[in-house]
């Protein structure tokens, strides 16, 4: 043993004697060094679900979907058990992840049609200004969903304020949803592909004359709407608002992924050099589904599967395309999803019907719209290969918190007002997560301190019969601890009065009296 040991040590110190000639001779030119700028900007990418449920990934407990490539980022990453979107829908979850800054304080950020203005304040700082102001190329690749310009759009001409104006560099985004007109790719302002000739007109009141509707016009659908969705028809597929003219530029629906895909990689490549921020807002598995036909049939699921399994595969191609490019070591990602899931969000589309043993919602109660838990919390994982050791975590994350743990790790003092530092718990040096935090589903509020959650009463429906999903409405207070009972089934509000009352207290901090009387007082 002792000549093995000496050898050991004797080469140990030749090597060390080896770095530091080395670092002598080459100075701080090593990328690893702290205090070297270079190694506090790698690459940042977030890659952004939509409408993708707690329970939708492998890595999450399905056995039925296969998803290896998000499964892949699990387990090489941080897997959150806890990491929560703001909002149980998509504008206000966006709108949070950009800004910092909880959706509630903002009245407008609700689901927004296709015509409504920019909703971020262009004068507010953003995850991608700061990034800008640190020095990244800033761009965004898919779904916007937060406005654009003032309210009254010239879709023919520069579009604007947008995305460019609150902090992308570059951006390749659809103005809304994909089931909201227009239905039309927009890169930095301009729609892509207009023909002059051929203007685009966009309203949500009114149609344009001599134009078909999902309502008055079934024989022209190859999918048909069950609520909502019955206004213009594009591709066959009845949408949300008007829109008359723009026909070459419109989008082709199961080219959608492939389209986006691509302008991500290509986005990844042009900026390779770094350090760049990608924002890439995947459609899926959102409404309308509409899976390339490589993809129909893959997981027996019907479409709401098999655009999971295309999302999924869309994921492994991205990571290949960072990997050949050599950039994997260099590169935060950010997993998640803006809000949980829902089945049939307004179309017949099978979702329901060939669900089959599938809980998208995993062990949680409610989905998309819900004040429950599935509302928003949320698959939630960060991988950064090399930099970070695979573990799972419980700490209580939001993605409020990407905006100040970025602004730590790339030394900026701009910050989002209710974001919090959690760089190191996103780099699993630490389990300590955020202590508190207000949850938001269709403009009503709840709070989660610890492992309780508290849902102050809230008249209207418990149920939204139309997506079938349970709202979290009552009229008690209702009071959950989440670890003895992560379903939410039984209601400690009467048992522990005093929890009640530190939890409603809290919430009051946050939510101020005023905004918390709102639903405190069941009129
Ligand atoms: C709802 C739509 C739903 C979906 C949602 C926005 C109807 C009846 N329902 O109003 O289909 O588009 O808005 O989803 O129109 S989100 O993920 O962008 O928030
Ligand atoms: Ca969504």
């Amino acid at each position: 043993m002792k000549p093995n040991h000496r050898a050991v040590w004797r080469t140990a110190a030749v090597s060390l004697t080896a770095v530091l000639y080395f670092v002598l001779i080459h100075g701080c030119t090593n990328k690893e060094k702290p205090g070297d700028a270079s190694a506090q900007k790698p690459n940042i990418v977030v890659i952004y679900m939509d409408d993708l449920g707690y329970g939708d990934v492998g890595a999450y407990g399905t056995t039925v979907l296969e998803t290896p490539n998000i499964d892949a980022l699990a387990s090489g990453g941080i897997r959150f058990t806890d990491g929560y979107a703001t909002s149980a829908t998509c504008t206000p979850s966006r709108y949070a992840l950009l800004t910092g800054r909880y959706p509630w304080r903002n009245e407008q950020a609700r689901i927004l049609p296709g015509t409504a203005p920019l909703l971020i304040d262009t004068a507010r700082t953003t995850l991608p200004k700061m990034l800008k102001a640190r020095g990244y190329h800033t761009g965004i690749v898919g779904k916007w969903h937060l406005g654009l310009g003032d309210g009254n759009v010239d879709w023919n001409g520069h579009i604007s304020p947008g995305p460019n104006e609150v902090g992308f560099d570059h951006a390749h985004i659809m103005a809304a949803t994909q089931d909201r007109v227009p239905t039309v790719y927009i890169e930095n302002g301009y729609v892509v592909g207009l023909d002059p000739d051929d203007p685009i007109m966009v309203d949500y009141q009114n149609n344009f004359e001599g134009e078909p509707t999902g309502k008055d016009n079934p024989e022209l659908l190859t999918m048909k709407w069950h609520h909502g969705h019955n206004s213009s028809i594009v591709n066959g597929i009845p949408r949300i608002g008007f829109m008359k003219g723009g026909e070459s530029a419109k989008w082709s629906d199961i080219d959608m992924a492939d389209h986006f895909l691509a302008k991500a990689q290509a986005y990844v490549k042009e900026h390779r050099d770094g350090p760049f921020f990608l924002y890439y807002a995947l459609p899926q598995p959102h409404v309308p589904r509409t899976p390339h036909p490589r993809f129909e049939g893959a997981t027996g699921m019907g479409p709401r599967g098999d655009v999971i399994a295309e999302a999924d595969w869309v994921i492994g191609e991205f990571m290949q395309t960072l990997e050949e490019e050599e950039l994997l070591e260099n590169t935060l990602i950010f997993f998640s999803s803006d809000n949980g899931p829902v089945l049939n969000d307004g179309y017949y589309d099978d979702a329901v019907e060939k669900l089959g043993e599938h809980t998208p919602w995993g062990p949680l109660r409610g989905g998309k719209y819900s004040l429950f838990e599935a509302g928003t919390r949320v698959p939630f994982i960060v991988y950064w290969k090399g930099k970070i050791e695979p573990a799972v975590s419980d700490a209580l994350v939001s993605h409020l918190d990407i905006y100040a743990s970025l602004a730590a790790l790339v030394g900026s003092d701009q910050n989002g007002p209710d974001s919090q530092d959690l760089l190191d718990v996103f780099r699993g040096k630490s389990g300590q997560g955020r202590e508190e935090l207000v949850i938001e589903a269709t403009s009503r509020t709840a709070y989660r301190k610890g492992n309780w959650v508290m849902i102050p009463p809230y008249k209207g429906p418990t149920v939204n019969t139309q997506v079938n999903i349970e709202l979290g409405n009552s009229d008690v207070y209702q009071l959950y601890d989440l670890d003895a009972d992560i379903g939410q089934q039984v209601n400690l509000a009467d048992t522990h009065p005093e929890k009640l009352k530190e939890m409603l207290e809290g919430y009051k901090r946050i939510r101020g009296e005023q905004g918390a009387a709102k639903e405190l007082v069941l009129e």
